[in-house]
């Protein structure tokens, strides 16, 4: 239509005044602008919460901007898109990060100065978005960065949990749970979509039909829920393209369970309908093991139907038919948590579509790609054919069917070997039948991917031999990484400032090869001072922070050793604390004059343990333990403090990573299956001290052992040393620390004494004891080389220099090119 003689889209742009302009003034306005109306405070009384809510909201409208015209663009390009099928999403906060990629940090700064705020202090009111719980989700969250920074046409997609990861306190050195309810103050980062819902159906029969002259299925069900969309905009940096993180929310369906308002029971009827809601509550919050739960099963599927359903609408709308659809779409399986999705395609194509099967499974096995990101037996998920038969009949009749097709397959190649028949099938046979999903995961999509070199050797020699044995070329690697636009830029604004002044461009954040620039000035000295003033102004930053949540002064001139990450046996927190206990017994027992020489050091533990694992728990309070002790020791004073950092989260990491000289990575060889946390630290110029394990080699390979710590046992070496009984082989002082802790010399005797179990009388399965020797030569070679600071100024340069090949970048456009087939949809500025 037109509106005084100009089209009307036109003159509704006019309107607008064009885009948001990005100068303090048009900023200061947006902000006051949303004080009044949003946040509606009085004129103008407002604090920084709100200040913060307001700026946020200037900066979304920003994001909107860019949003729509990312779609738009995508729209008329109809490009091979990707969709990242994840249950876990680990934003962190968003503020921070989208100033950061729009460009506009100093000017927000700025028009906040005028106005009496400071910028830092804003940011720092946002809580973190914790829908995950460690490594996994945080990947999720860096890809998605690194997929809109490079113009990829894709799309995340997750549920929306109202509880996210929960809150640890610590109440007397031991772990409490408190739910983290993070929509309390309102989220200004998600735009609710009323209009984008879709049924998401459970439960109930399937029966026989006819349908055009063709026999069919017709499932019946059960339950109806609706899922409501909330999109996430994500900026690239230095780009327009914005792409969408859309999470879908349970809300009762009108159609819910009519029947129980004709019994005339109002309020229960209600009360039952907003049951549905329980679907999308809670993030389950241990990272590896929910065989089996009910909602955990109803919780994939919810998000893995809506998913699908969005995304063939959006197919149709512009495609007759599902001819094109591989050429059009690439579903990405994050884990096996999104695998239900492959039977929700067939059924749809089959039951829905009427495609017939052939048709149907020749679309199937061409979109999925799946990533494991696994090599622990117990996180290979298994679903009891029971649960799956009353969940999702229909869906459980398709993977029989897929089953036996493959059987049939397999037995054309490998005879009747029955014991590998059973082995490789999706069904697993048994007292309790299961569903085994990474099985249903690897036969119906085109790449099976691990998540670093280690890891596919492990994958084909260990955990799907059968597998690759079969089909070698599905297997592949992408080896993880992580974004320098959070890990740097966003968390450490001072390292960022000091790279781009020697680099002389600020192109390495989206080029994050030219880091690699930085190694020929390594030794110089200039560089070096520079080098060393950011990261006493970050210890001082992290030294603030410790002192205020666990009361612990700190000296600036120790050594900061931290390990932050999830409590588990086989990272192996325990073999860390253990080494500070022997440190400490060490300088107990030495004279005046040797004590000169100890290099003084301040070890920072953090991490959740998940709820019900009572030795992870025991490892923290074990930690609170020693701390209270070494702390508490005025004769060791400065040489050594031990401090647990609480309620390890995404912001706490931006925090203590910047600040940290030494960071450990110690699971045993051959657990981890590659580890993300190393990487941040070593692109903040941290030294590692690692066991060879996940993506440790390949760091190695980038810096060379030389420049790290590296210790213990290799991947290979492991399965031997377990046969051997392994108290044999530990060394004495591991002997007497592991007696400390027995004899109560940190108290808590009793307490202790089943995780003292877990490391003795051979039942030592992570080896703490056969590494517990090579642990220590690590620990005292980064002694020696930090007391020469112009040669660990060097190596701390180097991690930096060395870390361009753990960007998320890379490993975004290596999964782009080999495994998504898709290319870039730069939308103009
Ligand atoms: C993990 C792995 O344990 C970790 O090594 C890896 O870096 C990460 C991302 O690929 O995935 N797998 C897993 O279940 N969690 C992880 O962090 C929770």
């Amino acid at each position: 239509g037109f509106v005084g003689g100009k089209k009307k889209t036109d003159r509704m742009f006019e309107l607008m005044d064009g885009f948001l302009k990005n100068d303090p003034v048009s900023l200061q306005k947006d902000i006051l602008h949303h004080v009044e109306y949003t946040v509606a405070r009085s004129r103008f009384s407002f604090d920084d919460f709100e200040a913060y809510q307001a700026l946020s909201h200037s900066v979304r409208d920003r994001l909107i901007e860019r949003w729509h015209d990312t779609q738009q663009h995508f729209k008329k390009k109809d490009p091979k898109r990707l969709y990242f099928l994840s249950l876990e999403f680990l934003m962190g906060r968003s503020l921070s990060n989208s100033v950061i990629n729009l460009g506009i940090r100093d000017q927000c700064a700025e028009a906040l100065s005028q106005l009496g705020f400071e910028y830092e202090v804003l940011a720092e009111q946002e809580g973190d978005a914790a829908l995950g719980n460690g490594g996994l989700a945080r990947l999720s969250a860096c890809q998605m960065d690194s997929l809109a920074t490079l113009d990829y046409p894709a799309w995340g997609y997750g549920l929306r949990y109202q509880y996210g990861l929960f809150r640890q306190i610590i109440l007397d050195g031991f772990q409490h749970e408190q739910p983290d309810y993070w929509l309390n103050f309102g989220n200004p980062w998600e735009i609710e979509r009323v209009h984008v819902s879709y049924p998401v159906k459970f439960y109930g029969t399937v029966k026989e039909d006819v349908v055009n002259g063709k026999k069919c299925k017709v499932w019946i069900p059960g339950e109806t829920v609706e899922a409501v969309a909330y999109d996430n905009p994500i900026p690239g940096y230095g780009t327009r393209n914005t792409i969408n993180l859309r999470l879908w929310a349970a809300k009762p369906s009108d159609g819910y369970d009519i029947e129980s308002y004709n019994t005339g029971d109002y309020i229960n009827a209600i009360v039952n309908r907003q049951k549905a809601e329980i679907i999308s509550n809670v993030l389950y919050p241990d990272d590896r093991s929910y065989q089996g739960k009910e909602l955990r099963l109803k919780q994939q599927y919810f998000f893995v139907s809506a998913s699908l359903q969005d995304i063939i609408r959006r197919f149709k709308d512009v495609h007759g038919n599902f001819d094109d659809f591989p050429d059009k779409v690439a579903l990405q399986l994050n884990d096996t948590h999104p695998s239900i999705s492959i039977a929700e395609l067939m059924r749809v194509l089959l039951d829905e579509e009427h495609l017939g099967w052939k048709k149907s499974w020749n679309i199937v096995k061409k979109v999925f790609s799946f990533t494991t990101h696994t090599v622990q037996p117990e996180a290979l998920e298994k679903v009891p054919v029971d649960l799956f038969q009353n969940v999702l009949p229909r869906h459980l009749q398709i993977i029989y069917d897929i089953n036996f097709a493959f059987m049939e397959e397999l037995k054309k190649k490998i005879g009747q070997d029955y014991a590998r028949l059973s082995r490789m099938s999706i069904v697993e046979e048994g007292a309790v039948k299961n569903i085994r999903v990474a099985n249903l995961s690897i036969v119906c999509s085109h790449t099976v991917n691990g998540v670093s070199r280690a890891h596919y050797e492990l994958l084909k020699t260990r955990v799907f031999t059968d597998f690759y044995e079969l089909w070698p070329e599905k297997f592949q690697y992408k080896t993880n990484g992580v974004t320098q636009r959070r890990w740097i830029v966003v968390s450490n604004p001072s390292l960022c400032a000091l790279i781009s002044k020697w680099l002389g461009t600020e192109s390495w954040i989206r080029d994050i090869d030219l880091l690699a620039r930085l190694r020929e000035y390594a030794s110089n000295s200039d560089l070096q001072k520079e080098w060393m003033m950011v990261k006493k102004i970050n210890k001082m930053r992290l030294a603030e922070y410790i002192e205020t949540m666990s009361g612990v002064k700190v000296s600036l001139d120790a050594m900061f050793d931290v390990q932050i990450k999830r409590i588990h046996e086989y990272k192996r927190q325990l073999l860390n604390i253990l080494g500070v206990i022997h440190r400490y017994d060490c300088i107990k027992n030495m004279e005046k004059n040797e004590r000169e020489k100890v290099v003084p050091r301040v070890c920072i533990i953090g991490g959740k343990a998940p709820p019900g694992y009572e030795i992870a728990k025991k490892i923290i309070k074990l930690c609170h333990a020693v701390a209270e002790t070494i702390n508490n020791d005025n004769d060791v004073g400065d040489l050594l403090k031990l401090v647990f950092i609480p309620d390890y989260n995404v912001s706490v990491a931006e925090l203590v990573i910047p600040g940290s000289d030494l960071s450990q990575h110690i699971s045993t060889a051959g657990h981890e299956a590659s580890g993300t946390g190393s990487m941040k630290f070593l692109m903040n110029g941290c030294l590692l001290l690692a066991t060879a394990d996940g993506s440790t080699n390949e760091i190695i390979e980038e810096i060379g052992a030389e420049n790290m710590f590296i210790f213990g046992a290799k991947i290979n070496e492991v399965p031997a040393l377990r046969e051997k009984d392994s108290t044999i082989k530990a060394p004495v002082q591991f002997v007497r620390v592991v007696r400390m802790v027995r004899d109560g010399y940190f108290g808590f005797k009793d307490y202790f004494k089943s995780l003292c179990d877990t490391v003795e009388n051979g039942k030592d399965f992570y080896l703490l004891g056969s590494d517990f020797a090579s642990y220590l030569e690590a620990q005292a070679a980064a002694d020696r080389a930090y007391v020469d600071k112009k040669k660990w100024n060097e190596m701390s340069i180097l991690c930096t220099a060395s870390s361009a090949r753990f960007s998320s970048d890379r490993t975004i456009e290596d999964y782009a090119e080999k495994t998504w087939g898709i290319q870039p949809c730069k939308c103009p500025f």
